[in-house]
């Protein structure tokens, strides 16, 4: 398949690639070959984390189809413990791609943020 998604090239020195090197701090709560989550420094809500693939990827589409399922994976493990963690009545789950989807951190990440009935997200 052409690649028609002419999207920027990875920059290994965005700040999640550091935080996966261990070059700067993060709340970690999970962790596997594959993937980390960690907790957003900017929550939209009590209990928001983030979900990230190892391997680098820029976003959705760029994504290697193997880290992609990897990471499905453990949205719904971590979205589960967080929803029992949180006592969450419900999870808003989302993820952005290129400035104009609303990214600011250019590697792949899946936002899981615990929901609660007449509560919106913040900012
Ligand atoms: P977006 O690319 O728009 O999906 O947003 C990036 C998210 O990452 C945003 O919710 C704030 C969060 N974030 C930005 N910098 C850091 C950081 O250094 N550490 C952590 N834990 N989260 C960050």
């Amino acid at each position: 398949m052409t690649d028609t998604h002419h999207a920027p090239a990875y920059d290994p020195d965005n700040i999640f690639a550091k935080i996966l090197r261990g070059q700067i701090p993060a709340e970690r709560v999970y962790e596997d070959a594959d993937t980390l989550a960690f907790m957003d420094v900017m929550p939209q809500g009590d209990g928001h984390t983030l979900v990230i693939p190892k391997a680098p990827a820029r976003g959705l589409l760029d994504a290697d189809p193997d880290s992609l399922a990897a990471v499905a994976r453990t949205v719904q493990r971590v979205a589960r413990a967080v929803k029992t963690a949180f006592a969450a009545e419900g999870l808003t789950v989302f993820q952005y791609n290129e400035p104009a989807g609303g990214q600011t951190v250019f590697h792949l990440h899946v936002h899981i943020v615990p929901r609660f009935e007449g509560v919106p997200l913040q900012r």
